[in-house]
């Protein structure tokens, strides 16, 4: 995977647009210059089933015409059945070395990680990337670990990990540049691209300021 994918990474499944359809947001969301999109389909009232299957196709060909590769969260099945381009699982999710087996040659993998031994076990296992959070409060996902601020991703690059890293929790255009400060290469959000009353608008604000961080 490269690298420039992890910039702006949008996350969202039905549940997180504020009543909105999902498609008009991850348009918007593309529109704006995400960078990659994980369709993550998690808490009440979600589509499961044929529901959650059609709405993953609609956003994966919304993706690929767009040249967005699209990852989806934890359910290494509906990853296949729709052909995504990769997977993302938790710490409580299957191990990595299920997950590795059941993939397509080629998939990406990534994984959240808390600590740095965490980080250090995933890159081990070849994860492609990994997720570093909560960087901040949030209360879009509820089973959230204790908050450790952007400090942890400096501890995993102090550590010597080269790994691509995105932060997430609780990432808003206010404190994303100190998360990518710390050395993340990217910010993951939801919120605050999903529920922005402007995805566009929203998206296009993260990318000048990774811009500005980064250049
Ligand atoms: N994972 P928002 S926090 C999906 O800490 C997710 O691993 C987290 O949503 C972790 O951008 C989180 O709205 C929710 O805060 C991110």
């Amino acid at each position: 995977m490269k690298r420039e994918w992890l910039n702006l990474y949008f996350v969202m499944g039905s549940v997180d647009c504020n009543g909105r359809d999902p498609r008009d947001v991850l348009q918007e969301a593309i529109k704006g210059g995400i960078t990659l999109f994980q369709f993550r389909e998690k808490g009440d009232g979600v589509k499961v089933g044929v529901e959650k299957l059609s709405l993953a196709r609609e956003l994966k060909e919304i993706c690929k015409s767009n040249n967005i590769p699209f990852i989806v969260n934890d359910d290494i099945d509906l990853a296949l059945k729709v052909k995504a381009d990769g997977v993302h699982i938790g710490q409580e999710d299957a191990p990595f070395s299920v997950v590795d087996e059941l993939l397509a040659p080629g998939m990406i993998i990534g994984v959240s990680c808390h600590t740095v031994e965490e980080a250090a076990a995933a890159v081990n296992n070849w994860a492609d990337y990994i997720g570093v959070g909560p960087m901040y409060f949030t209360d879009t996902k509820k089973d959230i670990r204790e908050v450790k601020g952007p400090g942890v991703i400096k501890e995993i690059r102090n550590a010597g990990l080269t790994v691509p890293i995105v932060g997430i929790g609780g990432i808003t255009v206010e404190n994303a540049a100190e998360v990518l400060a710390a050395g993340a290469d990217g910010v993951a959000v939801i919120s605050a691209i999903s529920k922005a009353e402007s995805a566009l608008e929203a998206a296009k604000e993260f990318i000048r300021i990774h811009n500005i961080v980064t250049n």
